[in-house]
């Protein structure tokens, strides 16, 4: 298949060979690609003119919608003002305001931002800050990290390591040393077709407890969870869960680290999970919302003691042996402070809060459809399980996406047979109602 485009079709034929595509079934994927070339607000647009309306903010990160004015215009203003600044040892303002407005942002405590370019090094960075605090403060036996089964943590060696999702851990080697899991809150039994938080499921977080016994709480350093596990399928956590695990980080001296790489900015309504469920953790996460994806960038927020802890020896010593070329990148903390300006300005975090409901019920009427075996809905986001076809897993969401992009111009995400819609904040409310049209037409088709 040979695919041309303006910018390229006078330069060289491409082919579609070269580019290895992350995630994605490569061949079949250049059997019958999915491209677009353009997009404005809540659309994509193909080559041949058709729009898509996109049910997943790109990948969970466009929260303000595609291509924004406000956006576009402080990336221009500045490449042309200063396309590279290093923060090693240099910086400059829009690292230090962004980092201030993001502080604002996050529950109270939590106020010193370390910035690099995506979810999966924001993870590691989280993971590496907290064993060096342990560290840092002559507790370094406190290496282990806990993570959880279905956890998602982006695909660095922490992040895998941490994670809870068999083929992305299978092929890697022996991952991390010293890494435990704690046991995934979903259960079908007892939380189908919950709207929200399910009742049941709070108790898992003593497992926690378990672990802390086999291992000696004086071994572990840090715990890391989603708030709501993303690419798992979207599954909130229990009423009580995060509660629950803080409670038991405390006495323990172990630190709490929040993965908000889906759930900051916005997803849940509230700038961070963790003001949504009233549970500060000591280390938060982030990427994707931030810039509302329009240039890479993430980073870790930290609770002030936990930066204090390293503010220690000569004035002159280096005190965090980590960083990015990257990291505070200007485009991106441009990006960044005008995707800020824009959740503020028109509210759309507020605006995800209120649409919740009216989103869930939309979602929740899907349940009767052919082949249903669970709908789960919290923020702007849903999972909708499908029944896989025997002997073919991933199957029918595969014809699902398909289907959707081609034949409905619908974005979704998939993940085995489960769908994930999230768009992006800026959706009316007749475009949520479109969108599940399309869905239920998809999901039927696909019976
Ligand atoms: N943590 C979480 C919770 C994530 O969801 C990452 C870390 C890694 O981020 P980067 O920027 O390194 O990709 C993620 C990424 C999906 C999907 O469809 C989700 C992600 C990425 C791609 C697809 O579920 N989340």
């Amino acid at each position: 298949m040979t695919v041309t485009h303006e910018s390229t079709a006078t330069r060289q034929p491409n082919d579609l060979e070269s580019f290895w595509l992350p995630f994605t079934p490569n061949r079949a994927f250049k059997r019958a690609p999915r491209l677009v070339v353009r997009a404005k607000d809540m659309h994509y647009y193909t080559d041949d003119g058709r729009a898509v309306l996109d049910g997943t903010a790109g990948l969970w990160c466009s929260n303000a919608g595609h291509s924004r004015d406000p956006i576009v215009a402080a990336i221009q203003r500045q490449a042309e003002q200063l396309d590279y600044a290093p923060t090693f040892q240099f910086a400059h303002p829009q690292a230090f305001e962004l980092a201030s407005r993001i502080a604002a942002l996050a529950p109270a405590g939590l106020d010193r931002v370390f910035f690099c370019n995506s979810g999966s090094e924001a993870v590691d960075t989280a993971l590496k800050i907290a064993l060096a605090y342990h560290h840092v403060r002559g507790d370094g036996a406190r290496t282990r990290l806990i993570g959880r089964e279905r956890g998602y943590h982006g695909v660095g060696f922490g992040g895998i390591s941490v994670g809870g999702i068999v083929n992305n851990r299978k092929f890697f080697g022996t991952l991390l040393s010293g890494v435990d899991h704690l046991p995934a809150t979903y259960s079908r039994e007892h939380q189908a077709f919950t709207k929200g938080e399910p009742q049941w499921g709070a108790h898992l977080a003593d497992d926690l407890e378990r672990i802390v016994a086999l291992h000696d709480a004086a071994t572990i350093a840090a715990v890391i969870v989603e708030p709501m596990a993303g690419s798992t399928g979207v599954l909130p956590p229990p009423k009580g869960y995060l509660e629950r695990l803080r409670a038991i980080c405390d006495p323990h001296g172990i630190l709490l680290i929040f993965d908000e790489v889906i759930t900051g900015f916005g997803r849940l309504g509230y700038a961070f999970a963790a003001e949504r469920y009233g549970v500060t953790p000591d280390l938060i996460a982030f990427a994707k919302g931030v810039t509302s994806g329009s240039v890479p960038m993430g980073g870790v927020i930290a609770r002030q003691g936990v930066y204090d802890a390293f503010m220690r020896g000569p004035e002159q010593a280096i005190e965090l042996f980590h960083g990015y070329t990257y990291s505070a990148h200007p485009l991106a903390c441009a990006a960044g402070l005008a995707a800020l300006d824009l959740y503020r300005d028109e509210g759309l975090f507020e605006r995800a809060r209120k649409l919740e409901p009216l989103f869930a019920d939309a979602a929740m009427a899907l349940k009767e459809l052919p082949g249903v075996l669970d709908i789960r809905t919290v923020g702007l986001t849903a999972g909708i399980d499908l029944a896989p076809r025997p002997g073919a897993p991933g199957a029918r969401a595969a014809e699902a996406m398909n289907r959707a992009f081609h034949d409905e111009g619908l974005m979704i995400r998939i993940t085995g047979d489960t769908i994930a819609l999230c768009p992006p904040l800026i959706v009316r409310e007749a475009q949520i109602g479109e969108m599940f049209v399309k869905l239920a037409k998809v999901i039927r088709a696909t019976a």
